[in-house]
């Protein structure tokens, strides 16, 4: 009899195991946990898949695995760049209590620009924390970190040094040191003949890692480097794009070819599950670490890019395909966060919560049960950094995001820019001092309107919302002039 079918023959008794219901003897097996596959691309926005709706990119694997689970219309990285919404995902817990808030240095741009002094920045993850994988580890999890880390580098900040038991090309950096083809110049990943793709062969080493670890319940993060800058790709998929029309304002065929890659290997790894039968016991997420890139890409009808608190920098295309318990083509429009995944993944492995760890997300299980609601606050971001840039949509044209605090409430989305909050009066000067952008996402998903002047009493509620959380969790606020500001 193989599993399947044995399966078949059972009833349910519940968590702790199964009753063979055909035979005289009743004989009690383990239940086997779930195998869990959390898939994060790099810089993939919104709309960058077909089942988002891109008419551009073709993603048919991506597509069908959306189809076969349920789609999060308003899923949200933690950040608007990697390193922050990487180190929520690890650990559960918002920004503040990690201190990872953005990539690199806080003061990024031109200091005579800045008006305030950033709170300083950790850009690895402190090694006290318990992650996902080591959380996993008391339900007899295997892991493996498959990609990119950029939380630090092992033996002391890699992925094996936060619980995962295999890491293969997971290290400080934050795009590929050597680019997308062999040699990769990865202290984390031997070469493989020349001119190979990064894509392919991380996809390579998922399945290798999966076919391994087919008998025990096993977690893998598979964090592709794709599709972050230097945008690189094959030649024969990049002629794919070339003479295709643009839609929507995509219109990179290198980009495009990208896409493709990530989505092959999306087919391989489900064709691999198949293979295995091991499809009906996986769970496999589809996720985004920030919203799509500037120059590569487009959002539309989402304002700005990634590094922006707008939607376009935050707002994620995500899957969960949940077999036996996600219906195939469903759609929850429930705002979701990234510190979701830590408790979601613990429901689903029936693995208990780390004694002492808070978690500041909330298990999204029962949204993927069919519930219309969770039984949780609004969610917050807090960035007190600098990021450089000039991109369309941001707020102004030196920095893609300057200091900020953002809070989501059902349809409601307030933003409070620390400078002119902290510098221009406060609260006692709110009508005037530009501080405070609220937008109704429901009608203005293109955050055009900023009502915070219209609606006063939303205002002032997500406002009351957004400080009362900061006190709560401590969260810094900067408040020092910059010496070095010339404005
Ligand atoms: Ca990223």
């Amino acid at each position: 009899m193989n599993r399947r079918d044995f399966l078949k023959n059972c009833v349910a008794v519940g968590a702790g195991g199964f009753v063979l219901s055909n035979q005289s003897v009743t004989v009690r097996v383990d239940t086997k946990r779930p195998n869990i596959i959390f898939i994060m691309i790099d810089d993939m926005g919104w709309r960058d898949v077909g089942f988002m709706g891109s008419r551009y990119y073709e993603t048919p694997n991506i597509d069908r695995l959306a189809a076969s689970g349920m789609v999060f219309t308003d899923a949200y990285a933690n950040a608007a760049n990697c390193a922050p919404t990487r180190a929520c995902f690890l650990t559960g817990q918002y920004s503040p209590r990690h201190g990872v808030y953005t990539v690199g240095s806080s003061a990024r741009g031109k200091s005579a620009d800045r008006r305030l002094l950033p709170i300083e920045n950790d850009t690895t993850l402190d090694s006290h924390h318990i992650t996902i994988a080591e959380a996993l580890k008391p339900a007899g999890y295997v892991s493996a970190s498959i990609g990119k880390w950029h939380m630090g580098t092992d033996p002391e900040l890699g992925p094996i040094a936060q619980g995962f038991d295999v890491n293969v090309g997971g290290f400080s950096a934050g795009s590929p040191p050597g680019g997308y083809f062999s040699p990769y110049k990865n202290p984390e990943l031997p070469s493989g003949p020349d001119g190979e793709y990064l894509t392919d062969r991380l996809t390579d080493e998922a399945l290798k890692f999966v076919e391994t670890n087919r008998d025990k319940p096993f977690f893998l993060y598979l964090t592709h480097y794709a599709v972050h800058t230097p945008l690189q790709a094959k030649a024969e998929l990049v002629a794919k794009y070339r003479d295709k029309p643009p839609s929507n304002g995509q219109d990179n065929p290198t980009y495009a070819a990208m896409i493709d890659s990530v989505d092959q290997g999306v087919g391989r790894l489900m064709d691999k599950l198949d293979e295995l039968e091991l499809s009906d016991n996986t769970i496999v997420f589809f996720f985004s670490d920030n919203g799509g890139y500037v120059g590569a890409t487009s959002n539309q009808p989402l304002r700005g890019f990634k590094g922006t608190f707008y939607e376009g920098g935050i707002r994620e295309p995500m899957i969960v395909r949940w077999p036996g318990v996600t219906k195939s083509g469903t759609t929850c429009d429930v705002p979701v966060i990234g510190t979701d995944f830590f408790p979601t993944i613990l429901e689903m492995a029936g693995a208990p919560r780390p004694a002492g760890k808070t978690l500041d997300g909330g298990s999204i299980v029962p949204l993927i049960k069919g519930a219309k609601a969770l039984e949780r606050g609004a969610l917050f971001w807090h960035f007190p950094a600098y990021l450089q840039g000039n991109v369309a949509g941001a707020r102004d044209s030196k920095f893609r995001t300057r200091p900020v605090g953002v809070v989501r409430s059902g349809e409601w989305k307030l933003m409070l820019y620390f400078e002119e909050w902290v510098l221009d009066g406060g609260r006692s000067k709110v009508d005037t001092n530009n501080s405070v952008e609220l937008y109704n996402l429901e009608n203005d998903i293109s955050e055009t309107n900023n009502l915070a002047n219209v609606n006063k009493s939303k205002r002032d509620e997500l406002l009351d919302l957004l400080l009362l959380w900061q006190n709560w969790i401590g969260a810094p606020i900067p408040t020092e002039r910059n010496p070095g500001y010339s404005g």
